[in-house]
This record gives C-alpha cells, structure tokens and sequence, in this order.
C-alpha cells in the first residue's frame, strides 16, 4: 500500500505551535498545488477515486475525518485527527473520505496542478489498471 502517516516535526515556544512543509525535505514531492476543505458535512462522503500519477500529502488542520485506502488488492482505514500528522499517499491509490467531524478542515499538498483527466473516478476501471 502506497501511503503512510507521517509525523511532523513542532515548533513550539510560548506563543503556540508551528509546522514547517518543505517540499522535497520533509515532504516526499515538489509542492506545485496547495488546496483545502473546509465545512465538510459529517454525512457526505467525499473521495472515490485515485490519481494515476499525483502524490498528495493530507493534513486534518482542525478536526478528525477517516480515509480508506485501497491499492486494489486490499483495504485500510486510516484516522486524520493531528495537526502534526499528515497522511501521504501515492500514485494510484483508491480514496474515501467519510466520518468528518463538524468543522473537519482538510489541508493537502499536491505534486502537481489541477487536472481532472488525470483522475480514475470509476472503481472498475481502477482495478483494471492497477491488477
Ligand atoms: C483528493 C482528495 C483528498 C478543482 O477545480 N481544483 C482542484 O485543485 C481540486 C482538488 C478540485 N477541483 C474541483 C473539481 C470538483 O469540481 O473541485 C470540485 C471538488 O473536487 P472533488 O470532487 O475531486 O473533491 P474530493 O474531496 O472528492 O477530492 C479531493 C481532490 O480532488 C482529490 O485529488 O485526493 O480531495
């Protein structure tokens, strides 16, 4: 399975706490697209579907929400609930979001821009490509 929680280092002093994101020193990618959620709705999923080529990393900022990842062989279930843990995952990686707290804020980390032919939106031909 191409993901992994990772732990990031704080910076923390009186004033409160602080998280640096570089890209391609303490996140696995150039960073080309930076874009969040925000008033997620508890009973709305969101997700279905992988990307062929993109890597992203996901940080729940304020909030909880679950993922289940899915490479096509096999399934996980992975908690985002800590600013200081963000969740990579990597090419063609089938994702659901569901279960989000009320006021779930989603911040994620992209390789690269916007580009919806680049999507894989349809569970049967996700499993063509990846088996
Ligand atoms: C992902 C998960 C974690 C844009 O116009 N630009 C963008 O950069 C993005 C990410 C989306 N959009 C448009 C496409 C749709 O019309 O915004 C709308 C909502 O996107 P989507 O339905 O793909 O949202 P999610 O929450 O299902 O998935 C998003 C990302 O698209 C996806 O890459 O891995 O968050």
């Amino acid at each position: 399975m191409d993901y992994r929680l990772m732990r990031m280092e704080v910076k923390v002093d009186a004033r409160g706490k602080l998280v640096s994101l570089e890209g391609l020193k303490n996140i696995p990618f150039a960073i080309k697209r930076f874009y969040y959620m925000y008033d997620t709705i508890p009973d709305k999923e969101r997700g279905f579907h992988a990307h062929r080529e993109l890597e992203q990393l996901v940080i729940a900022i304020d909030g909880a929400c679950e993922f289940v990842l899915d490479d096509g062989r096999s399934r996980d279930s992975v908690w985002l609930n800590r600013p200081d843990v963000g969740l990579y995952i990597g090419k063609k990686m089938w994702r659901e979001m569901r279960n989000f707290s009320y006021g779930c804020k989603l911040m994620v980390l992209a390789s690269d821009y916007y580009d919806e032919s680049e999507y894989i939106r349809d569970y049967a031909m996700f499993l063509k490509e990846v088996l």
